[in-house]
């Protein structure tokens, strides 16, 4: 048995993040999945939010992907995905935020939205975050294929799930990345090949299939609810 172990769902895309930076950082985990549907009494006792993915890490609980993923690099230091100089990390944190704050909650609100109206209002918003982070994140910061340069680092980890989870807004809404992304274009074909993203990623048709209850705005979930007013 590991050291470390990850609970999550089956294709939770927070839970993602967290098993690409173990995978990454070649630290060895077990993964213990739970439905969310049917949440165990045990878990609800160590998740207050009620939220995959949690860690559990020699005695300690940690969750949210974001605190999980620091936690991982402070702790397992070795294989740093994080810049040392301190203006460098301050902006890989800019748009780890950026992620979790602006871009992720556009992706299930977009999806959530059932009238045309808000629909086109969302993905219009969405459409000028992506140009966002294509001429003021890739476009800027680095000189390399990733987020920071030409190594990979948590801002690719905190963005890759749900930039992946495009290709279920196509299907549902019809929503494309702008034809002039074409940095993150090349960045998400990029980082498909790499092993930790292969390995926890599920096919398009999972995808869809478990998305379907956000498409229909149906899903009775923590996450819906909370997407709804973010
Ligand atoms: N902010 C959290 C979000 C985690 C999250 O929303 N996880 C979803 C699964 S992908 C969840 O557990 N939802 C519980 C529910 O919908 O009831 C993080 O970054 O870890």
């Amino acid at each position: 048995m590991a050291d470390v172990e990850i609970i999550s769902s089956s294709t939770c895309p927070f839970a993602q993040r967290t098993r690409m930076a173990l995978i990454e950082k070649g630290i060895e985990f077990d993964l213990t999945a739970i439905d969310l549907n049917d949440k165990p009494d045990w878990f609800l006792e160590i998740s207050p939010y009620g939220k995959v993915p949690v860690l559990r890490h020699n005695g300690a609980v940690i969750f949210e992907s974001a605190v999980i993923n620091e936690y991982l690099e402070e702790v397992f230091s070795d294989r740093p995905m994080m810049p040392r100089d301190p203006v460098r990390r301050a902006q890989a944190r800019i748009w780890i935020d950026f992620a979790n704050v602006r871009f992720t909650p556009l992706v299930y609100k977009l999806m959530l939205a059932q009238e045309p109206d808000a629909q086109a209002a969302l993905a219009e918003r969405l459409t000028d975050a992506l140009l966002a982070m294509e001429h003021q994140g890739l476009g800027k910061l680095g000189d390399g294929s990733y987020w920071l340069g030409d190594d990979i680092s948590l801002v690719d980890l905190t963005f890759l799930p749900h930039m992946q989870r495009l290709a279920v807004l196509t299907h549902y809404r019809d929503f494309h990345i702008p034809d002039e992304c074409t940095l993150l274009k090349a960045w998400l074909q990029m980082m498909g090949q790499r092993p930790s993203v292969a390995e926890g990623s599920a096919a398009l048709e999972v995808l869809v299939e478990n998305w379907r209850k956000y498409a229909e705005n149906t899903s009775t979930g923590t996450t819906a609810a909370d997407m709804r007013t973010a």
